[in-house]
């Protein structure tokens, strides 16, 4: 036995009183877990040297640790002959929870910066909640989405350390609570260098009461322990949409203020109380404006603390923070109550102040007037991303053409400001997880051709270019592409008695619902070729199995309305003989990491539709073309930058672009292409003549509205869902019809995966680390 595997079965002893063959599932994972966390507990002490990058950010959506931790730690192999040998499936670790603290996109980011950093020894600390509950775990009931709680503590929380010893105070208008750290090691590839995710818990300063509980007053007795813990209960599920609320709030300084003096605590040990000097030691980015109250946490920490006066404190802040914005609709960009924040946080609100008082000296000396577009507050509000760009020395978006929108539409006034303020960092997403490990079959035909240098530097990945010429090797792909979506098909049969037929095309969308994503306009595609297919107006169809995973946030109705129009169209098509060998339609329940780390790499088409100018950037895009699926999708994001690498010719680009929409948005009349056109009149219909039911909720009525009358907040198709349906199933039609030539169309997957490079999160960090924080 290796020394790994004997530290497992050593561990099942020590912790369980068991041995392999009697172990359950969860004592088998702490096990591993532990003696993988023994093997880097030394790396992970070493002190860092020099500057330190903080990532602050309200989600991490780490996704399940195991495989990838024990993938970086090189102990994978092993770990799974030692399963195989004790007649274990090496699989058995699919059983245990995906880990969830994040909604979709953003959180997802933040954990393949992590890896990213880890793998390129870029010293990066993240700092979030620990949320007792992650996101909520989706079900379906007759197609309506459920929520069930997401209890991801049930499996044990073996990758976590308590740093009781480094818990800090917490201090809101109406409480106080403990902050207390829970440590996770971030393993480099390699192993090499193990950086720390600090996940901060609230806990109560006095968790019971006995005076009350003698006298018989039991919830009172235990009141401040429940106020305290409802801090970190629970993940908003709300993903590109601001809450508003007080706990959020809550949240938002919790993490901050914990974070921040932690930090602060850092620097102390290491350099003293000169803290003129703290910029040198710490770059902290802001992951969106969720953490943006750390700004004035900082200088109250500076003037307090730190006995700075209030202009070299600023300095400080301004060195410290960069901001990233993720996204340009109006309905995430924060905005607090200033009644509401003042009653949370009396003792950072001032602080606020101060930085608007030095915003309105600034406009002044510039002879700027207007102001009301500046102002951080403002009619009762305070914007926080206002606060993030003026007192942040850089500005990004995460992809080419979100940073031009910033700069140009969304916020134009603040880039004629600061200019040298605004840059790009095109997102990336790390091929460890997202190839080498989800698509092992993969990996190994691009190390087999190229070698496995592409595991840490993927700009190698371009020299799989001749090999999309080659025909074995493009049979190849094609015998791996058949592999994986037999291995869906058999994972989703085991959950949900889902029957793939694994011949068909598999064109998925997975995403977070969301009207600008637009899954409602891929229903109505589906619902044209079903009728199309019947009345016999399309021929040479190849059949087709068209995936949508999502979920919609829970107060979002309008989301909810469309799961369940997909559902009802799912078992319109599946249920119907005369198209169901040609057409199904798949609604995968509760859609996380673990799952699209087997939807992705089974997929043939990368449905990517978003209305152009609306998805910052997207990452799934990303993670489909490295696993060698075409691109549907509209000029938008980062689809803009994957085809201009890859080739518009080996995607399927449709629809109207940004600039066409500034043009028409004045103007833009559904109601006259629904008169116009039958076959957008035939699907829109659907929603309100009968062919498919929502149950008497009415949501089916008011999605239809939402088309074609608009509501009081938005014009009708707000969209364009109906000028970009026929460019969409034109194009979606060519792809069909392309298809059938596998070898054309294997060569056009090749040469997608042979232009992923630039799409790593190695390559972003390296930005952010270079160009920004200066480490
Ligand atoms: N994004 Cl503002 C989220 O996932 N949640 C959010 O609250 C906001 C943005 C996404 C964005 O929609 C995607 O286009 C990006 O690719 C992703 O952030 C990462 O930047």
């Amino acid at each position: 036995m290796q020394p790994f595997q004997e530290a497992i079965v050593h561990k099942l002893r020590e912790m369980y009183h068991t041995d392999m063959k009697s172990a359950t599932t969860k004592q088998l994972y702490n096990a591993v877990s532990q003696a993988a966390m023994d093997t880097c507990r030394d790396t992970w002490a070493q002190p860092v040297q020099g500057k330190t990058a903080c990532y602050l950010s309200a989600e991490f959506l780490l996704g399940r640790l195991i495989h990838s931790n024990l993938m970086n730690l090189g102990l994978l192999k092993e770990t799974e002959d030692l399963l195989n040998s004790a007649g274990i499936n090496p699989n058995v670790f699919e059983d245990v929870e995906d880990d969830a603290l994040g909604n979709g996109g953003l959180g997802r980011l933040a954990a393949c910066f992590l890896d990213s950093a880890a793998t390129q020894g870029i010293p990066l600390m993240g700092y979030g909640i620990r949320y007792r509950y992650g996101l909520f775990k989706q079900r379906f009931a007759y197609g309506y989405q459920e929520e069930d709680a997401d209890d991801w503590l049930a499996w044990g929380d073996p990758w976590s350390v308590r740093r009781e010893d480094q818990k800090v105070r917490v201090n809101f208008g109406d409480q106080s609570v403990w902050a207390v750290p829970y440590d996770m090691p971030i393993i480099g590839y390699g192993g090499k260098v193990v950086n720390t995710l600090r996940l901060w818990q609230a806990e109560a300063i006095q968790p019971f009461n006995f005076r009350l509980f003698n006298d018989q007053k039991y919830q009172e007795a235990v009141q401040q322990k429940n106020d305290a813990e409802a801090i970190s209960a629970v993940l908003y599920p709300n993903d590109d949409t601001d809450a508003g609320k007080r706990l959020r709030l809550k949240q938002q300084y919790f993490f901050s203020s914990a974070s921040l003096q932690s930090i602060f605590a850092d620097y102390t040990a290491k350099c003293g109380t000169d803290y003129s000097k703290f910029a040198e030691q710490y770059a902290i980015q802001l992951n969106d404006t969720h953490p943006t109250v750390s700004i004035p946490e900082l200088l109250r920490l500076l003037m307090t603390q730190g006995h700075m006066g209030f202009e070299p404190a600023f300095q400080v802040v301004q060195k410290t923070f960069a901001y990233t914005n993720h996204t340009i609709m109006a309905e995430a960009l924060e905005k607090w109550n200033l009644s509401l924040f003042q009653s949370v946080l009396p003792e950072v609100y001032p602080y606020v102040v101060m930085i608007q008082n030095r915003l309105s000296n600034e406009l002044v000396k510039k002879n700027i007037t207007e102001t009301g577009k500046y102002n951080i507050i403002q009619d009762g509000m305070i914007h926080m991303a206002r606060m993030a760009i003026y007192s942040t020395h850089s500005t990004n978006g995460v992809a080419k053409i979100h940073t031009e929108i910033i700069k140009h539409s969304a916020l134009p006034e603040w880039y004629a400001l600061y200019p040298e303020r605004f840059n790009n960092k095109t997102n990336g997403v790390t091929q460890r997880r997202w190839l080498a490990l989800c698509n092992r079959e993969l990996a190994d035909f691009i190390t087999e051709r190229i070698g496995s240098g592409w595991v840490t530097d993927f700009s190698q990945m371009s020299r799989l270019k001749p090999y999309a010429e080659d025909q074995s090797s493009r049979q190849r792909f094609l015998e791996i592409k058949q592999e994986k979506k037999n291995q869906l098909a058999d994972y989703m049969y085991r959950k949900d008695r889902f029957g793939l037929n694994t011949s068909n095309i598999f064109d998925i969308q997975v995403k977070r619902l969301h009207e600008y994503k637009r899954q409602l306009l891929n229903a109505f595609s589906i619902l044209d070729m079903y009728f199309g297919i019947k009345d016999g107006r399309i021929q040479g169809f190849h059949p087709t199995t068209f995936i949508f995973g999502a979920k919609a946030a829970p107060g979002y109705y309008r989301a909810k309305g469309i799961i369940k129009f997909i559902n009802e169209v799912a078992n319109l098509v599946n249920y119907d003989n005369a198209v169901n060998r040609r057409m199904q339609v798949i609604f995968a329940s509760n859609y996380n990491v673990s799952y699209a780390e087997k939807l992705i790499p089974a997929a043939d088409i990368s449905e990517q539709i978003s209305t152009a100018g609306t998805e910052a950037s997207g990452t799934s895009n990303m993670k489909f073309m490295m696993n060698g699926a075409v691109t549907l999708g509209t000029y938008d994001g980062a689809n803009i930058e994957i085809v201009q690498n890859a080739g518009e010719e080996n995607n399927y680009i449709f629809g109207a672009r940004v600039e066409d929409l500034d043009k028409i948005k004045d103007t833009y009349d559904p109601v006259k292409l629904y008169e116009k056109e039958p076959r957008i009149r035939r699907v829109v219909d659907t929603l309100i003549d009968g062919t498919l039911t929502d149950g008497g909720s009415g949501w089916f009525a008011e999605l239809y509205d939402s088309l074609l009358k608009g509501a009081s907040w938005h014009k009708p198709d707000n969209y364009y869902l109906l000028l970009d349906f026929l460019p969409y199933c034109d194009a979606r039609l060519q792809a069909n019809h392309d298809y059938a030539d596998r070898q054309a169309f294997a060569k056009k997957c090749l040469l997608n995966i042979a232009a992923a490079g630039p799409f790593t999160s190695d390559r972003t960090i390296r930005q952010y680390a270079d160009e920004i924080w200066h480490i």
